[in-house]
């Protein structure tokens, strides 16, 4: 697995890191929230940022709410070189030797392109409400710009009918990391010609889908596509930049998300009212160790502060788009590094234009206190032995759905989707043809206990899309992750549903009621040691 220039694993999802707080936590026990305890909102007088808690029920999610699931072009569709597709970063960087596990690449994937019927039928079993799924930039415009290719638009068309037809409302993300390879060649973010770009592919998806669709988003998880594809050279296309250029692809691509917002309102066809449109995060949620006043200040502090010269920070992808302005606590960081170009002419109100939601891309937290009075807020390291999944980045901590939607609500004040939550497991089929996957239904349970606890204490969260319907190309993972509620034998392209594929349908046909009472959550916080 590659390291970085420190030798350690990559951060992917900034692995929790240090040394083990002495016997703080048992290992077998979850970071989270426990129903039932004293909730902060009732531990601390509300504050000017904190929502007041809803006498608690323990269950809030709304009729309206949008059970959905997620995928993305490169990950599900292949068909990587049918009916003029044109290549895309991700294309270029599978085939270059040891960047992918094991020589992989989405060239096939999971045949969606041609099954995509098949996929629909099963979300309509699911009993879902919405997909998102990604459009493939180049196979819409195979040289970025200029000419559509009508057979790339035409397979968008038919499966958001195929949605329609099953009674699925279809989320469209304009981006999700396969930028065309013809306009990297051109400079790719750097240049800043990326976001007329940008914007001129989405008046060409709006034209197009407008009239059936929605909700859209325009990015997804900028930290990763810049960040881990720009920075770490981990992702496509595997560039090490040097921060000044690393920031002004950062730059551009929040100008691109401004130009694309600016043009799915120009040609969105239908009711301006009836259109919604986000922008997604690769989010890094902290939770408080304790209920206590003070340790949700230190989480709250660490979740919008810029403390390290990486990408995974919140507000430096964050406060540019929602409030048109780079956090002051970056900006002393980058220092020089930060080209003073950026900071001149109209970029940041360009990028910052009216959003329906916020996506937040949710898979774990990490845990803060504040240190002793007058301490710096500090953070506790995950134990040895503490629950994972398969991906080293993720440990178990389903507070994340409970603190994170919290804290953004509360600084962005706009309503929230989770745009992705779900859990890597080594699955396989047993030998009763079936495949069961115990710790992903606990893991979304959990999760969706937290999430509705959010909603019930007053943060308008939208919907939850699981990552993901269908098992997929994880990226740099290559096959080896399975996330789906829909395990793929990618030799013969057959479809098994998991055990969690029917849990969560029962969760959807109840909205979400028959998760009440099911199990009590053990104790899950570091002060429950023990237990
Ligand atoms: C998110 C991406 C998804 C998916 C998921 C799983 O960052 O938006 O595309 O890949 O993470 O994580 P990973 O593939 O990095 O293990």
């Amino acid at each position: 697995m590659a390291r970085d220039e420190k030798g350690q694993l990559p951060n992917r999802r900034q692995v929790l890191r240090g040394s083990v707080a002495g016997g703080v936590l048992g290992a077998g026990a979850v970071l989270g929230v426990v129903p039932g305890r004293a909730r902060v909102a009732q531990a601390a007088p509300p504050t000017a940022t904190t929502p007041v808690a809803a006498p608690a029920t323990g269950h809030g999610f709304p009729k309206t709410f949008a059970w959905g699931v997620a995928t993305a072009a490169y990950q599900v569709e292949g068909a990587a070189y049918d009916e003029g597709r044109g290549p895309s970063v991700w294309d270029v960087f599978c085939k270059r030797p040891g960047t992918v596990f094991e020589g992989h690449s989405g060239d096939v994937a999971c045949d969606h392109y041609h099954r995509y019927k098949e996929d629909v039928a099963l979300m309509k079993r699911l009993g879902v409400k919405s997909y998102r799924f990604s459009i493939s930039w180049s196979r819409v415009l195979p040289q970025g710009t200029g000419a559509p290719n009508p057979k790339g638009l035409d397979f968008y068309s038919r499966l958001v009918d195929e949605l329609h037809g099953a009674g699925i409302q279809p989320m469209c993300t304009l981006f999700h990391w396969d930028f065309p390879q013809a306009l990297y060649k051109r400079g790719g973010w750097l240049n800043r010609d990326s976001a007329s770009w940008f914007g001129d592919y989405a008046a060409i998806v709006a034209d197009k889908l407008s009239d059936r669709i929605k909700l859209w988003v325009t990015h997804n998880e900028p930290q990763c596509f810049i960040g881990m594809g720009h920075r770490d050279g981990i992702h496509a296309p595997g560039d090490k930049l040097k921060d000044p250029e690393y920031l002004t692809a950062a730059h551009n691509a929040m100008r691109a998300h401004g130009r694309a917002v600016q043009a799915l309102r120009a040609h969105a066809k239908g009711s301006a009212a009836d259109t919604k449109i986000g922008y997604v995060l690769a989010t890094q949620v902290t939770q408080p160790a304790t209920d206590q006043p003070e340790d949700v200040e230190a989480a709250r502090w660490a979740i919008f502060s810029v403390r390290d010269r990486n990408q995974w920070n919140n507000s430096w992808w964050l406060d540019p788009v929602m409030l048109g302005r780079y956090p002051e606590d970056g900006l002393k960081l980058y220092g020089k590094d930060m080209p003073a170009a950026l900071l001149k002419g109209t970029d940041l109100g360009d990028m910052k234009q009216p959003l329906d939601f916020l996506g937040l891309n949710i898979y774990k937290a990490e845990t803060w206190r504040q240190a002793a009075q007058g301490g710096k807020p500090e953070q506790i390291p995950v134990p040895p032995g503490y629950p994972r999944s398969a991906v080293d980045w993720q440990p178990i901590t389903p507070g994340a759905l409970y603190w994170g939607p919290r804290f953004f609500y509360d600084r962005y004040k706009l309503p929230v989707s989770i745009t992705e939550n779900g859990l890597a497991t080594r699955d396989q089929v047993f030998l009763d043809g079936k495949v069961h996957d115990p710790q992903r239904i606990d893991y979304m349970h959990r999760a969706l206990l937290e999430l509705g606890r959010a909603i019930a204490d007053g943060v308008p969260v939208t919907g939850y899309y699981a990552w993901s319907l269908l098992d997929n190309f994880e990226w740099a993972d290559g096959y080896k992750q399975r996330f789906g509620l829909v395990y793929v034998d990618y030799q013969t392209q057959k479809r098994i549903p998991k055990d969690s594929f029917d849990w969560y349908r029962q969760v959807i046909a109840s909205s979400g009621r028959n998760l009440l009472g099911r199990t009590a959550l053990p104790a899950t916080r570091v002060t429950d040691v023990g237990t």
